[in-house]
């Protein structure tokens, strides 16, 4: 077998071109999801899926959130109906418990859902963290992020951020809801009150969570357990179909809102 020799400095060129290429293409989006973990990744597939320009932002450099560490690093994590659905859809392994209830492996299903969101179109940019928010007057909307290497965050340097367009932002960032937090912070106008997580009660958290998972300001949408911190809504555990649920219902009110945006934009322009 031969080995294609290739010198250090056109591996060198080839990362920066590439790399600048798309940076260059997703400083401008449809959506923006901060968090690859299940609902942010549940969320880029079907924004995906549905043809929109998505991109997901991710701190760490790995998939999937808390769905690696399982319950308690036991690697078996609980899904009810009708989330087996989507895991069917994406082709994980279920096994049954109960009528509506099953137990997959954490590691296929982080690989699976990753891979779905990538296959139908989404890019993921790992070891990127969002801090901030940028926002519009008249009207008052959230349209896109501030992004800054985790790596420089880590070092508590001093570097300002790139900013990154976006007709609709989702925080999927997990229990601490940091982008809507920072948003609720700092646009005092967007009226975010945050409430703050509950203990845990499974039994209603997971519906309360779906029901309640969408826009919480213009161009600003919580997805996952972005929603119980913001919503003031108990916790749940490791039983995980909210968390798809919930990436679901955001991108399904992200389509039809950016849908009823453009039929307005067409109108006006019309007239
Ligand atoms: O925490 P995480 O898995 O959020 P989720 O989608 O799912 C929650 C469950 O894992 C579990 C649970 C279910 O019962 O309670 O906790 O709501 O994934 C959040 C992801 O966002 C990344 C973080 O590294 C993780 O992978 N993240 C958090 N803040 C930022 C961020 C940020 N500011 N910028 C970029 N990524």
């Amino acid at each position: 077998m031969n080995v294609k020799q290739v010198d250090e400095i056109k591996i060198t060129r080839y990362i920066l071109k590439a790399t600048f290429e798309d940076w260059m293409d997703f400083s401008v989006n449809d959506v923006v999801i901060v968090g690859a973990g299940p609902s942010g990744l549940a969320a880029a597939y079907y924004l995906a899926k549905a043809g929109l320009k998505t991109t997901v932002f991710e701190r760490r450099l790995s998939f999937g959130g808390g769905i690696g560490g399982g319950a308690m690093l036991f690697h078996k994590i609980v899904i009810e109906s009708p989330a087996d659905e989507v895991l069917r859809e994406i082709g994980v392994r279920l096994q049954k418990f109960e009528d509506g209830v099953y137990v997959v492996d954490s590691s296929e299903f982080m690989a699976k859902l990753a891979t779905a969101a990538i296959d139908a179109g989404a890019k993921i940019i790992h070891g990127v963290t969002v801090d901030d928010v940028i926002f519009r007057e008249n009207p008052l909307r959230v349209t896109g992020v501030a992004v800054e290497w985790t790596a420089t965050q880590m070092a508590s340097l001093h570097v300002d951020p790139l900013f990154i367009s976006a007709k609709a932002v989702v925080d999927a960032t997990g229990h601490d809801a940091e982008v809507i937090s920072v948003a609720s912070r700092k646009i005092p106008e967007l009226g975010i009150v945050i409430p703050g997580e509950k203990s845990a009660y499974s039994e209603v958290a997971e519906q309360l969570t779906v029901e309640q998972s969408g826009e919480v300001a213009p161009g600003l949408y919580a997805a996952g357990m972005a929603v119980t911190e913001v919503k003031g809504l108990p916790r749940m555990g490791p039983i995980f179909g909210a968390m798809l649920l919930s990436g679901k219902k955001v991108a399904e009110d992200i389509i039809q809102n950016l849908k009823a945006n453009s039929a307005t934009l067409k109108s006006a322009q019309k007239e």
